[in-house]
């Protein structure tokens, strides 16, 4: 029987230039996976902890303690065990840390191995990654939502809302989706420069311009795609990721300090439903934030049947925190992002959770990226049907598009949804 033999885990440097950890696993037939985890910086209150340092080196940002970790309590809980047992060993990984969100091991230690295990078998049974994870029904290419205006936590600028993103919906496969996202966004460059805006780029790649409100980038965005020769609202929509739980205050105030404006939840929604009406929006991920469940409540009464409500910070790609969004009837759609909640298993079972009551799940990086591209295969394999992962601009982000492509020559009778969204929003 082919065994986990030897683990290795080495501090490396994310799109940031922050220290993050990439573990190796190495097979008794010599088969090799390794990983690299990524960091975000919007986070929600309630994901696992990513263990740092905190001494002298890189600002207290050093992994090296998750690192040792690695080499020892998981290499001791782990080793000569059978790679192609994914669940068992993650659970043997969350019994050896023993806490709700791996306090002890670190949940960048406990990804990296739990990753770097899935590629092992991968390779060693000689199929990819997206296959092993989702074997014969590993089919569905998913519908990118590029954020090509950054503001927020993601940028020094005025703008608020951290994410404005293009969803190419009208198109027949991912390759010529990101064609059309790809020359909107040059348009879009081309149009900064012309109106003497800033062209420098934020964490994902977008740009970042200082502008006079909230509404503006949209204008910009809508103006990009008309040059570029696409349809706004037929071919191309648009999304936003608000990241509200970045500046609301204690009293539940939300405030825009772009455009100075303090708003109750209420008015937010309304401030919401003002865009909708203006612009293909067709999806917002956490308009309220992640403690607001009354706001998000309404917020769902009001738009859930339009559009596409994102938990982000609000779930963390958490089954149990999702099982009580799907009891209360909040929001309709999940992002999912491993290393916000630690384990390759514990991600698929709040996937198959969200499934199974229609909430979409959207596979998302972090900002705080690197060349891994393991989200592409695991939105193939899970059918997430949607992928967020930043720009057509910086490698960190470009590895996981152009891995999509090269998916999507693997597998000629793979699957495009944007066509069936496009009917569901009619
Ligand atoms: C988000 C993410 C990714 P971060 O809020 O959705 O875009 O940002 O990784 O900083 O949490
Ligand atoms: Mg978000």
């Amino acid at each position: 029987m082919t065994f986990i033999d030897e683990i290795y885990a080495q501090e490396v440097l994310d799109s940031r230039g922050n220290p993050t950890i990439k573990a190796t696993i190495i097979l008794s037939d010599g088969s090799v996976g390794s990983a690299i985890v990524p960091s975000g910086a919007s986070t929600g209150k309630r994901e696992a902890l990513e263990l740092r340092d905190g001494d002298e080196r890189f600002l207290g940002k050093g992994v090296l303690k998750a690192c040792e970790n690695i080499q020892t309590t998981i290499y001791d809980t782990i080793s000569g065990l059978n790679p192609y047992e994914q669940t068992r060993i993650d659970n043997l990984l969350i019994q050896a840390d023993n806490t709700e969100n791996f306090s002890n091991l670190g949940a960048n230690a406990i990804l990296g191995v739990s990753m770097a295990v899935a590629r092992a078998a991968a390779k060693s049974l000689n199929i990819p990654l997206y296959r092993y994870l989702g074997g014969a029904n590993a089919l569905t290419l998913p519908i990118p939502m590029l954020n090509i205006i950054n503001g927020g936590s993601h940028a020094d600028n005025t703008v608020d809302f951290q994410e404005y993103m293009i969803m190419p919906l009208g198109f027949d496969t991912f390759s010529e989706s990101l064609r059309a996202s790809a020359e909107i966004y040059q348009h879009l460059k081309k149009i900064l420069n012309h109106s003497k805006h800033i062209t420098s780029i934020g964490d994902e790649g977008g740009f970042a311009p200082n502008l006079k409100n909230n509404e503006e980038p949209l204008q910009i965005i809508s103006e990009a795609i008309k040059k570029a020769g696409y349809k706004e609202g037929e071919q191309i929509f648009l999304a936003l990721d608000v990241a509200s739980s970045e500046f609301v205050n204690q009293k539940g105030i939300y405030s825009l300090k772009g455009e100075g404006k303090e708003l109750c939840a209420e008015e937010l929604i309304e401030y919401y439903e003002k865009l909708i009406a203006k612009y293909p929006i067709i999806s917002i991920e956490d308009g309220l934030s992640e403690d607001d469940w009354e706001g998000w409540r309404k917020l769902t009464q009001k738009l859930g049947s339009k559009i596409q409500l994102v938990g982000d910070d609000l779930f963390v790609t958490n089954a149990k925190i999702l099982a009580e969004g799907i009891e209360q009837n909040i929001a309709n759609a999940i992002l999912i992002k491993p290393n916000q909640i630690g384990t390759i298993t514990q991600t698929m079972e709040t996937i198959r959770l969200a499934q199974r009551n229609n909430y979409k799940c959207i596979m998302s990086h972090r900002s705080g990226e690197s060349e891994d591209a393991f989200i592409a295969d695991f939105a193939v394999a899970l059918n997430t049907g949607e992928i967020k992962t930043g720009s057509t601009a910086r490698s960190e982000r470009m590895a996981k598009y152009n891995r999509l492509l090269t998916i999507e020559n693997e597998l000629p009778h793979s699957i495009y949804l944007g066509k069936t969204l496009f009917k569901m929003l009619k």
